[in-house]
């Protein structure tokens, strides 16, 4: 796992272990062989320390960490002190990434070198840890405390020329890294030693650190709100000025020690590894993304210059994928386009974009007032409003005006696949691409099959949510598919509990403080009331009934009518200055309270004559979460989700689910089905007019063992298979 060459005077030794290096106990056994090998070689007068393939090192094997007692000798640490030892200079040569753990080697290494594209970083307070081999340690005494203090905490990346600015590298490099790292090494062949181990030098700027902890703990407190780690990285970087080197370093240790065993960290390092595990698709029919080819898609098709429309164009050429964009109406279309070029304006301006890129974007966009433009496109999404019969009239005429190879996507929130698909003579190519609002924000896409989708087409899709950046998970086709389906359930429940004695702040402020980004009633009034508005007037005519404010059941189902209520009035969210909560015009961001709104919900609840009551905090995290726990069993149950962390990432991207707690899902499986399962039955006793309470089979059989059933056995127990 690390090649051992020699080349003339000098000891190489490459890491071995595809794909990314990680440094696993075969690769740190033989970083420790090799280096005692080439000191004990005469001829050797340096060592380079290389990656093999497209990266230097992505760190420590993060799937070591479930067992942490468990880690082989040599630990990191122990290989790194070796490294710093040595009597012969060691240089790390750096391309592609050096992160976390492979940073770390290379601050033990007397010498860095790094290409120009290289990129170092300590992302491990994205899992919830901390830079755990001395990372917090050394690194302040190379780039200063407020800078270490900045890097560690927020786990971003840095360029090679912004880490030689920091004083991390000792050259930034233009040509073949091996090549330069051999030249280099002969430079400092008989140079000093001592001056170059970082845990001989202290940290210059020390008699600071109080004030620069304190700038930075006010910064990490707001920016990562809820969370540990990035707090214990600036108390470890503290402790590198305040304390002796060997001090700071066993601190180091039990820090990390303490986060890896919290909940945080374990939900993290889940997330880290269900993220990657939603692209591992796979059909019931056995296809998958190891034996499905994609087509190749080089133009496309959007339908609708609206809000979703414009964002997934955005989507698509930002990606350098030509974008037809349709909008019966000119002026519509032109609007469109502006909203576009405004929304790569704001890219432009943040710097994410440069104006020549942006002018590469907009060369790729044609707009178009028909249908007939997109004949010879690749691949078509829809994206007008939820409809239906509409949305069937333009596939029907798609299948007529494309060619028989296009591929039919409609970004459908809620509605059957099937149902779209069968008004073409291609059902095989027709496919739910869900985005979510705002689609060029948003990284989630939630790809739909259909029951006649064929595996090509789902390859396509996914493959195409790969290219243009989105976490794409893979789900089959039913009412409000996964996401939908189950976010529903826990904006029902939180309606309801407006209805028993909770005002929308009551409701945010639990759910905020569990880690949800932004509670229920801020995200409806930033999507609008009147959105949910149509939906349930559309849902309610397609079923057939009148819904108006005074009602209360619907085929015995407990309806919540309090939205309507604030709709009739106008009160439509952000865009309207007011809707569950009051906005200032010049401060739109920062929502209200409005006892108007407190008004508005007690007439309510008068009028239909619902006690109000004081429901504690537990009760509203168990009835929003609960209720979509349960849903999402059930998704699993009817095979719509393939697996449970397929769920999560949804959740984690669709609905701003914290991913230190890892999705509900994973929630779940830290409370206890037997817990969830106990609780489900007590609000079903309770709340016999919500079906969402009614318990999913698979939850019940889970929870009926003994022994909790781990997270990866849950999908054997599904069709009862395992019983
Ligand atoms: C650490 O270093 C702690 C120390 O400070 C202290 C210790 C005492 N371990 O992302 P990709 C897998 S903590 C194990 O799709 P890319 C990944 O799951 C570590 N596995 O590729 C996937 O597997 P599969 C700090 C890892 O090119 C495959 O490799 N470091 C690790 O888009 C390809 O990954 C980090 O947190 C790992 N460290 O991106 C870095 N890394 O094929 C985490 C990756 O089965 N890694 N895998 O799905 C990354 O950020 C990205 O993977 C990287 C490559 C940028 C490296």
């Amino acid at each position: 796992m690390v090649d051992y060459i020699i080349d003339q005077n000098l000891a190489i030794l490459a890491v071995n272990n595809p794909p990314v290096n990680a440094l696993s106990h075969h690769v740190r056994e033989g970083l420790v062989e090799g280096i005692k090998k080439a000191n004990a070689n005469d001829q050797v007068t340096a060592i380079v320390i290389i990656g093999k393939g497209k990266i230097f090192c992505s760190g420590a094997d993060i799937r070591e960490f479930s067992n942490h007692a468990a880690i082989k000798d040599p630990v990191l640490t122990s290989v790194g002190h070796t490294i710093e030892n040595s009597g012969k200079p060691v240089i790390s040569a750096i391309h592609g990434n050096a992160l976390g753990g492979g940073l770390e080697v290379a601050l033990f290494c007397h010498y860095r070198i790094a290409s120009e594209s290289a990129r170092v970083g300590f992302p491990e307070v994205l899992i919830g840890i901390l830079p755990g081999a001395e990372g917090t340690v050394r690194l302040p005494r190379l780039s200063g405390l407020s800078f270490a203090m900045d890097m560690i905490a927020s786990g971003k990346q840095i360029n090679a020329k912004d880490a030689f600015k920091h004083g991390i590298l000792d050259k930034v490099c233009t040509g073949n890294i091996l090549e330069e790292a051999k030249d280099f090494a002969k430079k400092v062949i008989g140079q000093p030693l001592d001056s170059r181990r970082l845990s001989r030098i202290n940290v210059e700027d020390a008699s600071n650190v109080d004030a620069v902890f304190e700038v930075a703990l006010a910064q990490v407190k707001k920016k990562y709100k809820g969370q540990i780690a990035p707090i214990y990285c600036l108390k470890s970087v503290r402790n590198s000025a305040k304390m002796s080197f060997d001090k700071a370093a066993a601190e180091e240790r039990r820090l990390i020690t303490e986060l890896m065993l919290g909940y945080q960290s374990i939900a993290l390092r889940y997330s880290f590894f269900a993220e990657r595990s939603a692209s591992k698709w796979r059909l019931p029919c056995g296809a998958s993304v190891n034996n499905t080819k994609p087509s190749k898609i080089e133009s496309t098709g959007v339908i609708g210059a609206g809000t979703m429309g414009s964002g997934i164009a955005v989507c698509l050429i930002r990606a350098g994928i030509p974008v037809i964009l349709v909008e019966k109406d000119p002026k519509m279309l032109e609007k469109g386009m502006e909203t576009i070029s405004g929304i790569l304006d704001g890219s432009v301006k943040l710097k994410r974009m440069t104006p020549g890129q942006k002018a590469k974007c907009m060369e790729i966009l044609k707009g178009a007032t028909s249908l007939d433009k997109l004949s010879n496109v690749d691949l078509v999404i829809e994206a007008v409003y939820e409809n239906l019969e509409l949305k069937r009239q333009i596939f029907a005429q798609l299948d007529k005006v494309c060619k028989p190879s296009t591929l039919l996507c409609s970004n459908t929130s809620t509605l059957d696949i099937d149902k779209i698909a069968s008004a073409t003579n291609r059902p095989d190519k027709v496919v739910g691409t869900h985005f979510f609002a705002p689609a060029f924000i948003m990284r989630l896409l939630e790809n739909v099959y259909g029951s006649k989708t064929s595996p090509t087409t789902v390859a396509t899709v996914m493959e195409l949510g790969r290219r243009i950046g989105k976490v794409t998970v893979l789900v089959k086709t039913c009412y409000g598919f996964v996401g939908n389906r189950t976010h529903q359930c826990f904006g029902a429940e939180a309606s309801f509990l407006l209805e028993e004695g909770c005002l929308p702040q009551d409701i945010d402020q639990v759910l905020e403080e569990f880690g949800m980004a932004m509670g229920p009633f801020k995200v409806s009034d930033l999507s609008g009331i009147d959105v949910g508005w149509r939906i349930r007037q559309e849902v309610a005519k397609a079923a057939g009934f009148k819904l108006t404010t005074e009602t209360r059941y619907h085929n015995g189902e407990r309806i919540s009518t309090v939205g309507d209520s604030l709709f009739e009035m106008g009160r439509y969210g952000i865009k309207t200055g007011k809707g569950w909560y009051k906005y200032d015009p010049t401060n739109l961001r920062k929502p209200v309270p409005d006892s108007d709104v407190a008004d508005v919900i007690l007439d309510h609840c008068a009028k239909m004559g619902l006690q109000r009551c004081k429901i504690p905090p537990q009760e509203i995290i168990e009835r929003c979460l609960f209720a979509a726990v349960n849903e999402c069993f059930r998704v699993l149950e009817e095979r719509v989700a393939e697996k449970p962390e397929d769920i999560d990432v949804i959740w984690q991207y669709g609905f701003s689910f914290p991913r230190y707690a890892g999705g509900p899902m994973f929630y779940a499986s830290q409370v206890g089905l037997k817990r969830v399962y106990e609780r489900v039955c007590f609000y079903h006793e309770k709340f016999p007019y919500s079906s969402h309470w009614i318990p999913s089979d698979l939850l019940r059989k889970l929870a009926s063992h003994s022994v909790e059933i781990p997270m990866s056995q849950w999908k054997e127990f599904v069709n009862g298979s395992k019983l």
